[in-house]
């Protein structure tokens, strides 16, 4: 069965960060120190989707949409180590409440919302985090597993370690540059052992969601070229190669020939099999032979012009879905598993958001049209406006439109374009 959902995230949506026995995350710490956030929002109350939860399954369900995406706040379920009955039980609830609408659930087992009892230990920095992680999914497997089948071990390891510990634009705030790299290591440990646990409990579709992007060279010059290829190294391989094909790519252009935070075994750990490769896709990323001030980097990012950009200043590529995973099945063949697109969407405002239509629209029939790769879900990003990170509540992603005021909740354009869609379309995509 095809899966078509929408997506979301604990810290960009629940809200109630200090209710029944929750404790503080790093974007806790990160959104409540001034100058982080726009205007200085924070997620303290977000879209209070943990009081109003039950009127949101209910938005899935009158769309017909037959999958969820959400994430477990690991603060929620085991702050300071210990099992939070209460944190547990709202997930509980939530996914019996899914189940009964015939909505798979689909949880995502961290999503940037690390402990900050943790963080204060090195957080990802430090190697046993990676070990915390994987008691931590146990605990959730053991309690939803009779109802859950599809997990996701980690959102976007790239930009957690990018954003969050190499350019400091999102919690924990570090800026380590390329010293941040044992970051993509120790999460991809976390994902090898969570996978582990998970397969113990019974799991049948596990995957990682990879935020991936086609990498546009600014020109055919041999140094443009080397400069996209490292980039691609960064972005792409260096999440992708070790999950899929048990290596790390080549980071000699990094420095880092012979990483000394990888110990024998370790690539065994993280390369257990999969049976779903998640991509977040939303657009290319045009890269340039580095700048003149020597950051370091052996590249510099220029701007993916001639296309309509969203509010957000993204280009819009639905092409590049096609490409990219065109591209996933050329570079790893029959290592590759099934894909499912576990986020896709743009910011747009309003309630008429023709917009957006036009962008689902167009990156839905990409994925129609990328050849002999086997897609078997898609997951708008988001169901609900939400917590757009360093952004705040500037950035609506929404198929349904949240005033932030009142809670009240208003389904967009969009959300009825997708719900005929669906309606019409059936089970499958690429038919
Ligand atoms: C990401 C995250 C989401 C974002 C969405 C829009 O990809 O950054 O998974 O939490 O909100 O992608 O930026």
């Amino acid at each position: 069965m095809f899966l078509w959902g929408t997506a979301t995230a604990s810290y960009q949506i629940e809200g109630a960060v200090d209710e029944d026995g929750r404790e503080p995350s790093i974007w806790d710490t990160f959104s409540h120190e001034p100058g982080r956030i726009r205007d200085g929002h924070t997620g303290d109350v977000a879209c209070d989707h943990y009081h109003r939860w039950p009127e949101d399954v209910a938005l899935m369900a009158e769309a017909g949409l037959n999958a969820y995406r959400f994430s477990v706040a690991w603060p929620r379920v085991l702050p300071s180590g210990t099992v939070n009955p209460a944190g547990l039980g709202f997930y509980d609830r939530l996914v019996d409440a899914l189940c009964e609408k015939g909505i798979v659930p689909v949880p995502t087992l961290f999503h940037w919302d690390l402990p900050q009892a943790l963080e204060d230990e090195g957080g990802w920095l430090n190697r046993d985090t990676s070990r915390r992680f994987a008691d931590y999914v146990a605990v959730v497997a053991e309690r939803l597993s009779d109802r859950v089948k599809t997990w996701i071990t980690l959102n976007e390891p790239f930009v957690h370690m990018v954003y969050g510990y190499g350019l400091g634009m999102h919690a924990p705030g570090r800026t380590l540059l390329l010293d941040a790299l044992p970051v993509a290591h120790h999460q991809l440990l976390g994902h090898g052992l969570a996978v582990q646990a998970l397969r113990a409990s019974g799991a049948e579709r596990v995957m990682i969601s990879n935020n991936c992007t086609p990498v546009w060279p600014a020109s055919d010059s041999p140094e443009d070229l080397a400069a996209a290829e490292a980039y691609d190294t960064l972005h792409n391989r260096l999440f992708n190669d070790p999950v899929l094909i048990g290596a790390y790519p080549d980071l000699t252009v990094y420095g880092r020939p012979e990483p000394d935070f990888v110990r024998t075994g370790d690539l065994e750990t993280i390369a257990q099999p999969l049976d779903g490769l998640g991509i977040n896709y939303y657009n290319p990323t045009r890269i340039a032979r580095p700048g003149a001030e020597p950051d370091g980097l052996p590249f510099q990012f220029a701007a993916v012009t001639g296309y309509p950009t969203t509010a957000f200043g993204w280009p819009v590529v639905p092409d590049g879905l096609r490409e990219l995973l065109e591209s996933l099945r050329a570079r790893y063949g029959t290592a590759l598993p099934p894909i499912y697109i576990t986020e896709n969407g743009c910011s747009y405002d309003g309630i008429d958001d023709q917009e957006r239509i036009a962008y689902l629209d167009g990156h839905i029939a990409a994925v129609r049209a990328a050849r002999g790769v086997d897609v078997r879900g898609y997951f708008v990003w988001s169901l609900l406006d939400n917590f757009e990170w360093a952004e705040g509540y500037h950035q609506r992603f929404g198929l349904v439109h949240v005033d932030f005021e009142t809670q009240k909740r208003t389904p967009k354009a969009s959300y009825r374009w997708l719900k005929n869609l669906i309606a019409k379309q059936g089970p499958e995509i690429q038919s």
